[in-house]
Formats: structure tokens, C-alpha cells, sequence
């Protein structure tokens, strides 16, 4: 490193001509450190991914999915769902649940203040205002910490069938992080109306951004509802109630005697807390233990969390449990 005064020595030695250009090149240089476009990472999927994802998620061959536009020619796309040759689906039996890490190594944001993170969808799933199913998430972590989610839709969102660009417009606050980690999540929620084309990624960018734009990340939020947004209340409480149906089998009733509740969903977990079953009705839901086309609950005990909306605002349940006959 230059000391001061040798460096103010050799300006003096220079033509007042390598001095402008001297300056021009500080200049240049100076503004490329702090632009706020510096492109920090960019997932195209044309190249190795490490992680070859859980579920359903997979990189598209060079025939793409039919009914989805080509990004370009033999280009290729992150993809929740089967390319069934006459109507790609993530039809399973069941739940169709998979995460997808987009990046292959962290990726180093020890010099920035800030970041932005682009990128482009396509998105085809069941349409239900009630509640959210179908979820796509964009989640990140930073050193390693635990997942956040940054983006998400759901049901409850009408789906657009077309390459969308998501622009994000949140820039998030490093808070001095050295790494970032991206990956996206598709969560069908249950195994009801998956006979839809699904979720695809492409052209993931991260840049660098200027501090002022900055939000810290746990504000940082784009969706519909749920996720990690909905605040836990412990001011609700659910009541459940046995009940015989008519043909003998049982159900359980879940229902919430607070005023102002709209909708209520149900969600039914095993006892490792994975949801599995999600039913949505207004004021109470009833969930039969037997259902002919959907799940045959084996007896014992079961866990469920719900997810209210009380006067227009979102709000969950702590884990309960209730048994099945
Ligand atoms: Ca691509
Ligand atoms: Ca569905």
C-alpha cells in the first residue's frame, strides 16, 4: 500500500494530461465499486445445480413443458411438477411438497450494504380464495441462519400462465452477512385440485444494492397471505367437538366461538408436526376421518394448527391435537 506522501510525490511527477486521465480512471473505477446494479449471482439453469431438489422439482430437458411458452431456444427452467406428455401435473397421491436450492455455493455478500433479487415465473395452480394452497415460495438465509420466506403465492392468488418478471423491488439489508442462500419451495398443502401445471423459475439475479433502499429482511415480504407473515395468536382458541355422521363414521369439528371470524382453516399434521390435510370453510371446519377419495386417518392421535381470518387480517393457532376414531 502507498503511503500518503509518496503517492502526492508521483502526482507531481505526472503530466497534467495522465493526471485527468488518472482522475477518470479513480472515477470509473470509483462508481463500479458502489453501482447499485453489480450483478452478485444469476441461476439460469443451464449450468450444474449441486442440489437436485426434493419432490417434483427438476431442470427442464431442451423440449421444455407443454402449454409453457419457451424462455428461449433450448433454454431450460427450474420445474415443480411431471411432464406428463399430454398434460404436465403435480397430481400425486397426497401432499406434492419440494424445495430446490438455486444456489450452488453461498453466495458472498461481505462487501455489500444491501441486495435485490430478481427473477422470472411461471405459474398455473388451483384458484381458492378461502385460503392458501398451492403455495410457491421464494425463501432465503443469510450465514447460514434459518429460512425466510421473501416471496410467496398461493390459491389466493388467481394463477397467470405466462413468464412473469418479479422485479424486486425490496432491496433487503445485509445486516453484515457474509453469505445469502436461495432456494424455492412449492407446498401443494393437500392432495386435493393438483391437476395443474405448476411452478417454474428461471433467470435468478442477485444485485447489489445501496443501503438507503434497504429494508431489514424480517420486513422484507411479498404475497398473498400466510407463511411465515402470520403472526401467532394466543388470544384464539379452537374448540373440538366429536361428531357421528350419518353413515356412522366419525369427524371431528373444529370451530373458534370468537367474533368476526370469516373463514377458518384447518390444517391436520402427524405427530411430527407435517401438515398433511388441509380443509377450509367459514366459522368451523368439519373433518370427516374417513374420506373415500381423499385420506383414511388411521386412529389415534393427530396434531392441527388453524389459520384464521379475523376482520380481514390473517392470523394462526399455536399446534393443538385432537384423535381419530
Ligand atoms: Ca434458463
Ligand atoms: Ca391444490
Amino acid at each position: 500500500m502507498l503511503d500518503a506522501d509518496s503517492s502526492v510525490d508521483r502526482l507531481w511527477m505526472m503530466r497534467p494530461t495522465h493526471i485527468l486521465a488518472a482522475l477518470v480512471v479513480v472515477l470509473v473505477a470509483g462508481w463500479g465499486v458502489s453501482a447499485a446494479d453489480v450483478v452478485l449471482f444469476e441461476q439460469d439453469f443451464k449450468g450444474e445445480l449441486t442440489d437436485s431438489g426434493s419432490g417434483l422439482w427438476h431442470v427442464t430437458d431442451a423440449n421444455g413443458v407443454l402449454g409453457v411458452e419457451l424462455v428461449g431456444a433450448n433454454d431450460h427452467a427450474a420445474y415443480f411438477g411431471m411432464q406428463d406428455a399430454s398434460a404436465p401435473n403435480y397430481d400425486q397421491d397426497g401432499l406434492a411438497y419440494g424445495e430446490l436450492l438455486l444456489t450452488p455455493q453461498p453466495i458472498d455478500i461481505s462487501g455489500c450494504a444491501a441486495f435485490r433479487i430478481s427473477f422470472d415465473y411461471w405459474r398455473e395452480v388451483e384458484r381458492f380464495a378461502g385460503g392458501p394452497f398451492d403455495e410457491a415460495r421464494m425463501e432465503i438465509r443469510l450465514d447460514r441462519d434459518k429460512w425466510r420466506t421473501l416471496w410467496e403465492r398461493s390459491s389466493m392468488t388467481d394463477s397467470r400462465a405466462t413468464w412473469t418478471t418479479e422485479l424486486g423491488s425490496e432491496a433487503i439489508l445485509t445486516d453484515d452477512a457474509d453469505t445469502l442462500e436461495i432456494r424455492v419451495v412449492f407446498d401443494s398443502v393437500d392432495g386435493r385440485f393438483n391437476r395443474h401445471i405448476g411452478w417454474l423459475i428461471d433467470n435468478v439475479v442477485v444485485r447489489a444494492a445501496p443501503e438507503d433502499d434497504g429494508v431489514e429482511l424480517s420486513e422484507a415480504w411479498s404475497g398473498d397471505v400466510p407463511g411465515a407473515k402470520i403472526p401467532e395468536a394466543e388470544d384464539v382458541s379452537i374448540r373440538i367437538n366429536d361428531v357421528q355422521l350419518k353413515d356412522s363414521t366419525h369427524a371431528t369439528e373444529f370451530a373458534c366461538d370468537d367474533e368476526g371470524i370469516e373463514w377458518t382453516v384447518v390444517m391436520v399434521c402427524n405427530l411430527s408436526g407435517k401438515c398433511f390435510w388441509t380443509r377450509a370453510e367459514g366459522s368451523s371446519v368439519l373433518v370427516p376421518h374417513q374420506s373415500d377419495d381423499e385420506y383414511r386417518m388411521l386412529p389415534g392421535p393427530h396434531l392441527f394448527r388453524a389459520i384464521l381470518r379475523r376482520q380481514g387480517e390473517w392470523i394462526r393457532t399455536g399446534m393443538g391435537s385432537f384423535f381419530t376414531h
